[in-house]
């Protein structure tokens, strides 16, 4: 669980902040994932929107919360929880129902979203090579130094690891002018291998974890919806798991959460073009 000592924190402020609060980014999709799970439970959260096209995450301010500059951070009554799946995790101990993580079963779920959050940066690496426009997402140097610098490099009272990888995909992506072959082709893969082991879940199950809806279905909903988004043929290569979105999809929680505003919708699909041009859609990348 990272849960942040007040030492990690260096925007103090938020230490007295009162009730809870959730920093997000409309089209993030962790903070999808946790929107739709705020949803299902009803949980009354006061939102603040971090843009990260206009690189909000990275002002000293949110870095000084959020010492990794990502989205979504939980604020409850002056306590700092960053990580989607570890917010998820709090808050369904705060708010056990509808239940969500069954609690027999909490230790394979943990497991389970520790595989889906390994899987983040090879969603990134999709997202940043099929859906938008390389230089949208392009750091310079002078960004990546003052992300560096910024916020206190500490999660748990300890030296932050993870921002060294944060580090290497934004600088590997840099050196290479964007996210190069291999790259996309391994996180591709990634990606197929998961949503086979799903299939075969769903051969006897209607949800990824049993009978009945669970947080797992939230997080993979999110994945699928971002990789139907960029042109992967999630039904023609996982007809089980493709049922199982369109079913989800159904729901209007579900379904809303994840409409692209119009310009997202234009930059995404003139980039799909301009890749299908190329002969350098995700398809190809499928071995
Ligand atoms: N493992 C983290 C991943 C968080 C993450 O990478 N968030 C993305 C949005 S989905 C972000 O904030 N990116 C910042 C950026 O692109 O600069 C979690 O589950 O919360």
């Amino acid at each position: 669980m990272v849960e942040l000592a007040a030492s990690d924190v260096l925007t103090k402020e938020v230490l007295q902040w009162q009730g809870l609060h959730l920093f997000h980014f409309i089209g993030s999709s962790c903070s999808q994932k946790l929107r739709i799970y705020a949803g299902l439970k009803n949980i009354d959260l006061t939102l603040h929107h971090i843009n990260l096209v206009k690189r909000e995450n990275q002002t000293d301010w949110y870095m000084g919360i959020n010492p990794r500059g990502l989205v979504p951070t939980l604020i409850d009554d002056g306590k700092v929880i960053i990580e989607s799946n570890d917010i998820i995790t709090y808050l369904e101990k705060k708010f056990p129902a509808p239940e969500l993580i069954p609690p027999d079963r909490a230790d394979e779920v943990g497991d389970l979203l520790h595989f889906e959050d390994q899987l983040h940066l090879d969603l990134r690496a999709i997202t940043a090579r099929f859906f938008v426009p390389t230089g949208m997402l392009q750091r310079s140097d002078e960004q990546l130094q003052q992300y560096e610098n910024a916020g206190s490099g500490q999660v748990n009272g300890k030296p932050d690891a993870h921002k060294a990888a944060e580090l290497a995909f934004w600088q590997e992506m840099k050196n290479h002018n964007g996210i190069p072959d291999l790259r996309a082709q391994a996180a591709v893969s990634a990606f197929r291998d998961a949503l086979n082991a799903h299939e075969e879940n769903l051969r006897g199950q209607r949800y990824l974890l049993g009978d009945t809806l669970s947080v797992l279905d939230i997080a993979w909903y999110i994945y699928a919806n971002r990789l139907v988004s960029v042109g992967y043929p999630l039904t023609g290569l996982h007809p089980r798991v493709g049922a199982w979105f369109n079913g989800l999809r159904q729901q209007k929680l579900f379904r809303d959460e994840v409409k692209p505003p119009l310009p997202v919708k234009v930059i995404s699909a003139v980039t799909r073009l301009a890749h299908r041009a190329r002969r350098s859609h995700i398809e190809t990348f499928i071995s």
